[in-house]
C-alpha cells in the first residue's frame, strides 16, 4: 500500500472509529416537555428517532393552565416562559391509582416506533408548589407495573420555588411506558391545589433492532440446507 493509499485509509478506520465512539456514547436525552412556546404548549419536542411521545396532559378534576416557567439563566426566581399547572391534588398520603378525581396526577407515555428498543437512565423535571394551598410531595409510577409502586416518593422543595429533581432509572428492553406524577400533601391544611411543572425529561438511548437479523436468519437457513443436502449425499 503506498502512502496515499494509506492515508486514506487510515482516515476512514479513524472515521470509523470516531463514529463508533458517538453510538457507544449513551444516555442522551431522549425528549421531554418545556411547555413552550407561548401561550403553552403539551407537546414533547427533542424527540430521539425511533420514539414517540404522548402529549403531557394532567388527569383529574382540576383545572390546567400555562403559568410562568422555569428559567435557571433568571436568578434569583428562575422564572421565565412557560410551564405546566394543575390545582386539584391528592391531599393525604393515600394514592388509589383508579380515582383520579381524589387522587389527580400527570402523565406521558413514550412508545418505540416499529424496529426499535428503548433504555431509560434517569427522568427529569422542575416543580413549584405554588402558594400556600400546594401539593408538599411527589410520587412517580410508572405502566410497567400497572402503576402499583413508586419508582420515586420524595419533598417537592420551598413554595414558590422551582426545585430540580433527577431520578436514576435503570430500565431496559422497553417498547413503550407511561410515567405518572401524583403531587400530594396538605401546606398547613391549605389543600394540594396548585403545581407547576416544567423541563421534564428522560435520558437513555433508543436502540434499532439489529439490521443484520434477516441476513443472518438466511444464512443459518442456508447453512442448515447444505448440511442436509451433505447428509442425504452420506446416507445414499
Ligand atoms: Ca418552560
Ligand atoms: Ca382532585
Ligand atoms: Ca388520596
Amino acid at each position: 500500500m503506498n502512502k496515499v493509499k494509506l492515508f486514506f485509509a487510515t482516515a476512514v478506520l479513524s472515521g470509523l472509529a470516531v463514529v463508533g465512539a458517538g453510538q457507544a456514547s449513551h444516555a442522551a436525552t431522549l425528549g421531554g416537555y418545556a411547555f413552550e412556546p407561548a401561550p403553552g404548549s403539551p407537546n414533547a419536542t427533542g424527540v430521539a428517532p425511533g420514539l414517540t411521545f404522548s402529549p403531557f396532559e394532567y388527569v383529574g378534576d382540576g383545572t390546567t393552565n400555562y403559568p410562568v416557567g422555569y428559567d435557571p439563566s433568571n436568578p434569583p426566581q428562575n422564572n421565565g416562559g412557560k410551564s405546566f399547572s394543575a390545582d386539584s391534588f391528592s391531599p393525604d398520603s393515600t394514592i388509589d391509582i383508579n380515582n383520579p378525581n381524589a387522587d389527580d396526577y400527570f402523565k406521558f407515555s413514550i412508545a418505540a416506533d416499529p424496529g426499535y428498543t428503548f433504555n431509560l437512565t434517569a427522568l427529569n423535571f422542575v416543580a413549584q408548589p405554588n402558594g400556600n394551598a400546594a401539593p408538599t410531595t411527589i410520587q412517580i409510577r410508572s405502566s410497567l407495573d400497572n402503576f402499583a409502586s413508586t419508582l420515586f416518593d420524595g419533598a417537592l422543595g420551598p413554595k414558590n420555588e422551582w426545585t430540580p429533581f433527577n431520578i436514576p432509572l435503570a430500565l431496559q428492553n422497553l417498547t413503550a411506558i407511561t410515567f405518572r406524577f401524583y403531587p400530594y400533601g396538605e401546606n398547613t391544611n391549605n389543600g394540594a391545589k396548585n403545581l407547576d411543572i416544567d423541563n421534564v425529561g428522560v435520558q437513555g438511548e433508543a436502540i434499532p433492532t439489529p439490521a443484520l437479523l434477516p441476513g443472518m436468519i438466511g444464512l443459518g437457513m442456508g447453512l442448515l440446507r447444505k448440511r442436509k443436502q451433505q447428509g442425504e449425499e452420506v446416507a445414499v
